[in-house]
């Protein structure tokens, strides 16, 4: 067991679940989330396999299991026409956003971590040190930045460069109640709607309990009624004429948002004794649905791999030397899909495409990997 102690800034999934890991590892953490309340936005989320081992090794996954639905396929329709339904019987997870941010919330109280609402962080001293706005400085061992996009921790580490892209499309989420029509089981699954003429205009229905489906409905930036909150129903309908119960219960729903994709990728991710995790080292384009599960990987190994060294700066560099080539591909891979829309031509979860899914971290046990057992197709 450890006796150092960690700062980390930002109490999203990433933040989260570092400190959890650490915590677990016998560190003293502290978290700082600025606002006021801890919270997630955004609907709902698929948890792929590596983010399942991740959370089994700091014991978040049977809550999970509990709460989400496994969707027993993915299937892709283009135009109305269906292909060939994919993923039947991989091990993954659809839950709500919000279910997701308290079960997390929940361990790191539980694993000891002292959480800090309204405390915003300005930046870190790679000596080891937080800064927050009100003028306090907190020294460390380590310092951890899972800030988010818009990172201020990693904003004020001038050895950290990063590269950051804007893309076409964007998409709101909402989370709607389930109708009594998509009530019965078959419905626990994922289905990918895709139009491309005169457009692109995409709805991503994900079952995430027996009481929620969320809805992903991408379009391009340029195409203002589409990409409107409250979702606009009718440029929807017009499109998924079949859909239009559920797309009418989108325009009614509340808390929705609209993201357009933008990515960051940042290099090297530490310096010093401060470290980022999460998007605010590696945004990704949603297509391959990885963002949050990579994050939540890297944190788990973060702790694990810290555990293995007596130096935190040893440690630090031999995470990002083993977790860096898995991101980087997640990064590479979900931009190509989103530029390209390769999804929308049906069976996209190549082999190559679920090597980030299928990813095994370093910390999950024989037993634990066990737990999850990955179909002959999908390997
Ligand atoms: P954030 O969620 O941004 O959390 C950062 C936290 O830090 C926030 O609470 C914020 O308030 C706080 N903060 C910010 N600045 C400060 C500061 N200065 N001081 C203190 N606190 C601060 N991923 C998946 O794995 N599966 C999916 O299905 C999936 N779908 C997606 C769909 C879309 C459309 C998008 C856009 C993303 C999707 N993702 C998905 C990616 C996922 O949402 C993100 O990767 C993930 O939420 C990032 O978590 P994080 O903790 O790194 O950052
Ligand atoms: N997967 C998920 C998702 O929310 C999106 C995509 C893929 C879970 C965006 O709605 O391809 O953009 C995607």
């Amino acid at each position: 067991m450890s006796d150092k102690h960690a700062e980390v800034a930002g109490g999203g999934f990433a933040g989260l679940t570092a400190g959890i890991a650490l915590a677990r590892a016998g560190w003293s953490v502290r978290l700082h989330e600025q606002n006021d309340e801890l919270r997630d936005f955004g609907a709902g989320i698929l948890l792929w396999r590596n983010a399942m081992l991740a959370l089994e090794v700091i014991g978040v996954a049977p809550a999970i299991r509990a709460h989400g639905v496994v969707p027993d396929v993915y299937a892709t329709s283009l135009n109305g026409e269906m292909f060939t339904p994919e993923l039947a019987g991989y091990p993954y997870w659809a839950i709500t956003r919000p279910k997701l941010h308290e079960l997390l919330s929940d361990a790191a109280r539980a694993a000891g971590v002292d959480i800090r609402t309204g405390s915003k962080a300005v930046g870190a001293d790679p000596s080891g040190a937080l800064l927050l706005a009100d003028g306090t400085r907190l020294e460390a061992d380590l310092v951890i930045g899972a800030d988010g996009a818009g990172s201020a921790v990693r904003n004020s580490l001038p050895t950290l460069t990063q590269e950051r892209k804007k893309y076409q499309d964007g998409v709101c989420r909402v989370l709607v109640a389930r109708p009594e029509e998509f009530a019965g089981p078959e419905w626990n699954r994922v289905i990918d709607y895709w139009t491309l003429e005169p457009d692109a205009m995409r709805i991503l229905f994900i079952t995430t309990g027996p009481d929620t489906i969320y809805m992903g409905m991408m379009a391009t930036t340029s195409n203002e009624r589409a990409s409107r909150i409250p979702i606009d129903p009718e440029i929807w309908s017009a499109r998924f004429p079949h859909l239009a119960p559920v797309i009418e219960l989108a325009g009614r729903a509340t808390g929705g948002r609209h993201d357009a994709y933008q990515t960051n990728r940042v290099t090297p991710w530490a310096a010093g004794r401060a470290v980022v995790v999460g998007d605010a080292a590696h945004a990704m384009c949603p297509a391959l649905g990885q963002g949050a599960s990579v994050g939540i990987v890297n944190a788990v190994e973060l702790a694990h791999t810290l555990g293995q060294y007596e130096s935190v700066d040893e440690g630090l560099a031999a995470w990002e030397a083993k977790q860096r080539a898995m991101t980087d591909a997640a990064q590479a891979r979900s931009a190509y899909m989103a530029e390209t829309r390769t999804l929308a031509k049906g069976n996209g979860f190549t082999p190559e495409v679920m090597e980030t899914a299928n990813f095994v971290l370093d910390a999950a046990t024989p037993e634990t990997i066990a737990l999850y057992p990955v179909p002959e197709v999908n390997r």
